[in-house]
């Protein structure tokens, strides 16, 4: 990982950053320059798509949402992976 960085997927008013596991697979296909991946988050299989920076479900492509790497320590941060913070 690039010093200070981390994933993030949308959510209300804020962003929350992926599980440890998650950001370092994202990492790695991102590093690695591959387009898409699919990835397993909480029992469902996911699409992390890095030209359109979103991710959606594999069989539900109808809720997306906006995904970033960005500073460890943003503004607006929620939490990590559901659980909130602060
Ligand atoms: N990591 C963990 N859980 C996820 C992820 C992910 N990358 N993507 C979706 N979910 P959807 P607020 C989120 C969860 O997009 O209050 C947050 O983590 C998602 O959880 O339709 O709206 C919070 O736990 C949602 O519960 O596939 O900001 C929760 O929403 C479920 O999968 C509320 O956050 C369906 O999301």
């Amino acid at each position: 990982f690039d010093e200070g960085y981390q994933w993030y997927y949308e959510g209300v008013n804020g962003w929350w950053q992926y599980d440890a596991r998650t950001s370092l697979d994202l990492e790695a296909h991102h590093k690695k320059g591959d387009r898409a991946c699919e990835l397993l988050i909480a029992g469902f299989l996911y699409v992390i798509d890095f030209e359109n920076m979103v991710q959606f479900r594999q069989n539900d492509r109808t809720k997306k949402r906006r995904i970033k790497r960005d500073l460890i320590n943003i503004p607006g941060k929620k939490g990590i992976a559901g659980l909130k913070i602060g």
